[in-house]
């Protein structure tokens, strides 16, 4: 859909407004110290999965408005990664949700990953569901239940998701368990996190050793009393209880209000144990909004938290998977995605513009004020030409967004597949 030529013929009217601005950003006496080549390369280097539940229009449970055009099979989904990944070059990967994307055509699947330049990141397990044919009701809980017949279903479920990510050279496996209770005595808290340490530790044990398990958790929502796993504290006893590649996943939603996500970053880099994000925009909670739409400030600083943990020879080089988990039911669900993505290269750029000596000169001083802004002077900059001149340099076109409305990209999806096609998602 977007040939180097189209690209190109997209990108040539906005060029040199694009350079000059470009060039007013270089030429701030503030940012004269800045290795800005080094800072459009490291924009360029960084890379955020894409959910394969992400790609449809999202529901709430009061009701869903289709948008048309949307995949309904993986093949399909790969293509619409194709699209953003040809757009912007930073959304080189695909997280796979088991059941929704069962791999059924191997060699088919590989060759299309190749031709569009994606790998599969991920395999998310989901015993959240129901499935037809399962013998065992997740009613009551799954890695956690009660009963040994329905936690071995549950350990055996997410086993295979282990085999199907394999076949398409994934190597992380994301649990995140719906399991707690809606009402005070309904479960015994400490059995149920034994239980549940166990089962992940089977999952563990048969998981090649070149695996990541990223332990996901959430405050509340499915259950409203209380989660097996609510809180980073939690997932971070189970990981440091199973072995070394088990690791905490923190997404942005599962927060209760005003938590300070940064500094539970900067803990968990600091223990060698953050294994990667979902990012989405939170206003109350699980809201999945777009990232960056609410509160840009504490996405920038949880940036700065991941930059100078970075740079810090004392904290534990570790790979962080970064992976976008926002889905709703009034954008186009790629324009979105664009946005997402966009808004996190945002972040991270004015993370890179920190002046980071002077910063923690300021820290050791106790310069209040100093501190706070140095942060600022970053997260002020627009740093919209760094990340267009990233998206320009590897290939990409310099307004996404505006480039896929100006190719009729959804009309042509919707063409292919219809008005009503559906996707399978939350
Ligand atoms: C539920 C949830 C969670 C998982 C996703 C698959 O809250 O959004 O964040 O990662 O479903
Ligand atoms: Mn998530
Ligand atoms: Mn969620």
């Amino acid at each position: 859909m977007f040939s180097d030529q189209r690209l190109a013929d997209l990108n040539q009217p906005l060029l040199a407004e694009h350079q000059l601005q470009f060039q007013h950003l270089a030429d701030s006496p503030r940012l004269r110290q800045v290795d800005l080549p080094g800072v459009v390369q490291k924009l360029m280097d960084f890379q955020v999965a894409i959910p394969s539940w992400a790609l449809g229009t999202g529901g709430t449970r009061f009701g869903r408005f289709a948008l048309g055009g949307e995949p309904s099979t993986l093949e399909q989904k790969i293509s619409d990664v194709g699209i953003l990944q040809a757009l912007n070059r930073s959304s080189n990967s695909i997280s796979l949700h088991i059941p929704w994307d069962i791999p059924q055509d191997i060699p088919g699947l590989q060759q299309l990953l190749k031709e569009q330049g994606l790998v599969i990141d991920s395999v998310n397990s989901n015993t959240f569901q129901d499935q037809k044919d399962q013998p065992h009701s997740y009613k009551f809980g799954s890695l956690s239940h009660t009963d040994k017949a329905v936690r071995e279903q549950a350990i055996q479920h997410n086993i295979d998701c282990v085999g199907y990510g394999r076949q398409l050279d994934a190597k992380t496996l994301t649990v995140w368990l719906a399991d707690g209770s809606n009402f005070p005595g309904q479960q015994h808290l400490r059995r149920a996190f034994l239980r549940t340490q166990e089962s992940l530790a089977a999952i563990y044990e048969a998981m090649p050793s070149d695996w990541t398990m990223l332990v996901e958790y959430k405050p509340y929502e499915p259950n409203f009393y209380s989660m097996v796993i609510p809180d980073w504290g939690t997932s971070l006893a189970l990981c440091q209880a199973i072995g070394q590649n088990a690791q905490v996943l923190v997404d942005l939603g599962h927060h209760l209000p005003n938590t300070n996500i940064e500094q539970i970053v900067a803990r968990l880099r600091q223990f060698g144990r953050l294994g990667g994000f979902h990012f989405n925009g939170s206003m109350y909670g699980d809201d999945d909004l777009t990232t960056g739409s609410i509160k840009p400030f504490q996405l920038f600083l949880i940036f700065n938290e991941l930059v100078d943990s970075a740079v810090d020879q004392s904290v534990p080089a570790e790979a962080v998977a970064y992976m976008i988990d926002a889905s709703h039911n009034v954008k186009d669900p790629l324009e979105d995605l664009l946005q997402s993505v966009e808004n996190i290269l945002s972040a991270y750029a004015k993370a890179l513009l920190v002046d980071r000596e002077t910063l923690n000169e300021a820290q050791e001083a106790n310069d209040v004020v100093r501190a706070e802004e140095i942060l600022r002077d970053a997260f002020l900059t627009d740093v919209r030409p760094l990340v267009a001149e990233a998206y320009r340099q590897s290939g990409g076109a310099l307004n996404p967004i505006a480039a896929y409305r100006a190719a009729g990209v959804r009309e042509q999806l919707i063409r292919q597949r219809g008005k009503h096609s559906v996707s399978t998602g939350l």
